[in-house]
């Protein structure tokens, strides 16, 4: 005899359309100080986006990994933080860190190839991003917790892409998340590529929400272009966690508007009509187009906002530029408080200059 012990559904959650219309019913409660603030923060990500571009092609950065297309996936789903929850962030969080107060002159040292870079504002839990793909994904989880073993009630959110989830840190990271009730909010950026790996090649599951299911805990899928849905998603995931009621994970559908990376050329991959049908579900344009519906965008702010956002981004450029370059030696001084002795063989050797 056969039967069906589990059937499972998984939820899809737009609150935002293309349009600029709210469903308002599953509306979140956010003042218009707070929509403003969530779409200043967008722009400020994007602007840092664009000018980090430019810096890389101009040889003043190393490399660089664009937010482009995702920026209310990562802004919307740090908005539902407090500032000592945790967050581990993967090398396209650059957004998620700009909106968790991480200065531009500190993320531009991280893309200049400076360690300094990676420090964490004070008072502020960011983890460094992680270039392996999905290692965070086991870090957050285990860091979520030894929140709980501490006795706090900080609850750790971490970011990926679909690329990751065929990791074997995706699946350790949810596990052990699930099995210990671990305060974790995975939020899977399921921008539809891995370099150049389409989204169906990555798995044949119909969604990633779903994969939650198999964990034992909470899954969604959300419009990752839409702010609001993002946010609604991320602040229930973030109180669920925080109360002990265990992890989620979020599944933002979203899109790489740009590259992959700075040494990419996604034109080889993509078609360009994929890209342009999801240009119009832009997740700027269509904040816009619904602030400018209740009266909260006029073309004054606006151009308001878009220039603070430039001034705040040079002047992160010119802090950047004009502080001093870490000491070479620091390559091998950093890391060891007793530097072992190969290192100590190799640092007396780059002495001598050999
Ligand atoms: C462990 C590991 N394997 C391979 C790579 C090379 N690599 C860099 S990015 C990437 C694709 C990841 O795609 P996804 O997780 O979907 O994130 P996205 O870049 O699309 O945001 C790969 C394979 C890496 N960085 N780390």
């Amino acid at each position: 005899m056969r039967k069906v012990i589990h059937k499972f559904e998984i939820e899809h959650l737009q609150v935002l359309d293309e349009n600029g219309n709210v469903d308002k019913k599953e509306m979140p409660k956010l003042s218009n100080k707070q929509i403003k603030e969530l779409y200043e923060t967008m722009i400020l990500v994007r602007a840092f986006d664009e000018k980090s571009l430019l810096m890389q092609r101009q040889g003043r950065i190393g490399s660089y990994l664009q937010v482009k297309g995702q920026e209310a996936s990562q802004v919307g789903s740090v908005y539902a933080l407090k500032d000592k929850d945790w967050i581990f962030p993967m090398y396209r969080s650059s957004g998620a860190l700009i909106a968790r107060k991480q200065p531009i002159s500190v993320l531009y040292q991280y893309w200049g190839g400076d360690e300094r870079g990676l420090i964490s504002p004070k008072n502020v839990n960011n983890f460094p991003m992680a270039i392996p793909v999905g290692t965070q994904t086991a870090h957050a989880s285990g860091a979520a917790w030894a929140e709980v073993i501490k006795g706090t009630k900080n609850v750790s959110m971490v970011f990926m892409g679909d690329g990751a989830t065929s990791k074997s840190e995706f699946h350790t990271g949810l596990n052990f998340a699930g099995v210990y009730n671990a305060p974790c909010v995975f939020v899977c950026e399921n921008n539809q590529f891995a370099i150049s790996t389409p989204r169906e090649k990555q798995t044949h599951a119909k969604t990633i929400a779903q994969k939650a299911i198999a964990y034992g805990i909470k899954g969604i899928q959300v419009d990752g272009n839409d702010i609001f849905a993002v946010y609604a998603a991320a602040s229930e995931a973030v109180n669920n966690a925080r109360k002990g009621n265990g992890p989620t994970l979020i599944e933002c559908m979203t899109f790489r508007m740009a590259d992959h990376s700075t040494s990419d050329d996604a034109k080889k991959y993509r078609k360009d009509s994929l890209v342009k049908s999801w240009e119009k579900k832009d997740p700027v344009l269509r904040l816009e187009k619904y602030m400018k519906k209740i009266g909260l965008l006029t073309d004054a702010y606006k151009k308001k906002v878009f220039d603070d956002a430039k001034k705040k981004v040079e002047a992160g450029v010119e802090k950047f530029e004009k502080t001093p370059a870490p000491k070479k030696d620091d390559i091998f001084t950093f890391m060891f408080k007793d530097m072992p002795l190969q290192l100590k063989n190799q640092y007396e050797a780059f002495k001598r200059g050999e």
